[in-house]
């Protein structure tokens, strides 16, 4: 398997479920942050031009979502998703969620505002929108983090990783990530995981943001 990745993006989630996996894999860094994503020979790996992407043997997965599922269902002795129809359904309810009511649209308002208007006196609005946006989804996250060790099912899954991801994030967007005590004790159980901090490691980033 070969992951191209970037640091500190959503690929980070696979980057973590590969390393819980613990099986050998190559990474390649496409930097989502220089335009490399968008190069002429990155388009011909992924035309989509986007991090995550994983090679499987010559075949590629895209999507965050899919790619973790794909690597849940593959490795199900690692146990990073679960087996009945309701447990996985938990699982892709988060998945689903953070890829678009958060990634796509909050987070995508203010690092890739030019994607929603051609008109640069109409972004800083957007901006300000998708920060409102922001809170409104990270205090929804919160709540649901509430009384939960972790995310779905209460069990340790693909979901976790994928919520580090936006942890992060919120810290570099400006938002004070303490007002949400569940999601940083969250943020906290994930940092102890040796997989995580190998993978914070190898892509020379800091936990929280
Ligand atoms: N829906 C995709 C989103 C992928 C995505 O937007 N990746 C970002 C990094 S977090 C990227 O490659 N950005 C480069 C660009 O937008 O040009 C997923 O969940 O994998």
């Amino acid at each position: 398997m070969k992951l191209y990745y970037s640091p500190g993006a959503c690929s980070l989630a696979v980057h973590i479920v590969l390393e819980e996996i613990g099986l050998p894999y190559e990474r390649e860094l496409i930097s989502s942050m220089d335009g490399s994503t968008e190069s002429a020979m990155y388009l011909s790996i992924n035309q989509k031009g986007r991090v995550p992407a994983l090679d499987i043997g010559g075949t590629l997965i895209t999507e965050v979502s899919a790619i973790t599922t794909y690597l849940g269902m593959s490795y199900p002795q690692k146990a990073l998703l679960p087996t009945g129809a309701l447990g996985i359904a938990r699982c892709l309810e988060w998945m689903s969620w953070l890829s678009s009511s958060v990634h796509a649209l909050p987070v995508a308002q203010n690092w890739r505002t030019e994607r929603f208007s051609d008109d640069l006196s109409a972004h800083e609005g957007i901006q300000a929108k998708g920060m409102v946006n922001l809170a409104d989804v990270y205090q929804q996250i919160e709540q649901r983090l509430s009384g939960q060790t972790w995310a779905a099912n209460d069990h340790y899954s693909i979901v976790d990783p994928y919520l580090l991801v936006f942890y992060r994030w919120g810290n570099r967007l400006g938002l004070d990530m303490n007002q949400f005590p569940n999601w940083t004790e969250h943020a906290g159980r994930m940092l102890q995981r040796p997989a995580v901090q190998a993978v914070l490691a190898i892509e020379g980033i800091q936990g929280d943001r």
